[in-house]
């Protein structure tokens, strides 16, 4: 039930590591129903607008700013409801248009910790609505004696240490992998391939904006020409791929490709889409994977596509497996599923209290 009066009361809130990402993860019922209200209690829970984030539980990075919220499935199919929301640091905005691969590997381990789902005994199955796009997925961990188990030998990059793995699988849906029907569009004087496996990316050659592929996040935030030219390209590619406007919108998200250095498939360094990603996305790494085994794909030319197994996309701190599966139909067009590997953590469960007014 909604709290009356959460400013004294707080509401129920556990916050998670999901993947490479941290958030708050509420129960549907705990939160306002109503898109305004919510926005305003959430705004007030995380700290937003404010670039430290200082009075609440934001991170003060789009990564550490991120809220779930869950319920059982409406869909009788399904298990559980996922709604991902993304609240801007420093502005007082909560966008809903896009999903979170990497807060989705909390959602089994939160929906068994609230009782949604029963725990099965060693591992649990649990059938998730990604809200935000429609799409589908499945989440397997381990539940030994009924509860999640937080700890084990997974270790993913950009997260200290290793943790209990979280399988995760996308259903094959319908969509095609390229919204545009084209393998590469020109914008702005550039190639580009606009390409959604689960996440809406551009893909660009980082040397056509001159960067080589090993520049840290903040030598590339720090070039105010570069995100320019980055976000000229972002708003065309989003009316292009269906997305409207995309001014105030966090996707598409931005990747700039070069050849990988490190023995993986590609290199990329990803604008998600003001800060430049520390790692990359789940569902970023799925959709870059399916855009350059494409032939003719902007980074087709110098991707390493592996015979079996999992594509390395290289990233700032390391490199991410993805396993995807791309195919033309008889239709001619072009689908893709993928399935990846996290780990996540309960930290602290309790009451969130937010601050009584913006
Ligand atoms: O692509 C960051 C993240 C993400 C999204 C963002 C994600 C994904 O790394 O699946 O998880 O959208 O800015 O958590």
């Amino acid at each position: 039930m909604v709290a009356a009066d959460p400013v004294h009361d707080g509401i129920p809130c556990m916050l998670m590591r999901g993947g490479t990402s941290k958030g708050a993860y509420f129960l549907a019922g705990d939160v306002p129903v109503d898109p305004l209200e919510r926005e305003d209690l959430l705004l007030r829970v995380m700290g937003s607008p404010d670039p430290k984030q200082i009075d609440g539980l934001g991170g003060a990075h789009p990564l550490t700013s991120k809220v779930a919220i869950i319920s059982r499935s409406v869909d009788p199919d399904l298990d559980i409801d996922y709604l991902f929301l993304q609240v801007v640091v420093d502005q007082p905005t909560v966008s809903t248009t896009q999903t979170c691969g990497n807060l989705l590997a909390g959602v089994g381990p939160f929906a068994v910790e609230r009782g949604l789902v029963p725990a099965g005994d060693p591992t649990t199955k649990v059938r998730i609505r990604l809200v935000n796009t429609g799409d589908v997925a499945t989440a397997v961990f381990a539940t030994p004696g009924g509860r999640p188990d937080y700890d084990g030998d997974a270790a993913i990059d950009g997260v200290p240490g290793t943790a209990c793995p979280i399988d995760l699988e996308m259903a094959a849906g319908d969509k095609p992998l390229l919204p545009t029907g084209n393998v590469v569009d020109e914008i702005a004087g550039h190639r580009a391939t606009l390409v959604d496996n689960g996440m809406p990316v551009v893909l660009l050659q980082a040397d056509e904006f001159g960067v080589s592929g090993d520049e840290t996040p903040e030598e590339l935030e720090s070039r105010p020409d570069l995100r320019r030219a980055v976000e000229e390209i972002r708003l065309e590619a989003g009316r292009l791929m269906g997305l409207g406007e995309v001014a105030r919108q966090t996707v598409p998200k931005m990747f700039l490709l070069s050849p990988p250095r490190h023995g993986g498939v590609v290199g990329t360094r990803g604008f998600i889409p003001a800060r430049v990603h520390s790692s990359i996305g789940v569902l970023m790494a799925a959709s870059v994977a399916a855009g350059v085994s494409m032939p003719g794909a902007v980074g087709s030319e110098f991707a390493r596509i592996p015979e079996e197994g999992p594509f390395h996309i290289e990233h700032p701190t390391g490199s991410f497996p993805a396993r995807v599966h791309v195919d033309r139909g008889d239709d001619g067009v072009w689908r893709g599923t993928s399935t990846s590997l996290r780990t996540a953590r309960k930290i602290f469960d309790g009451r969130v209290f937010p601050r009584p007014r913006l």
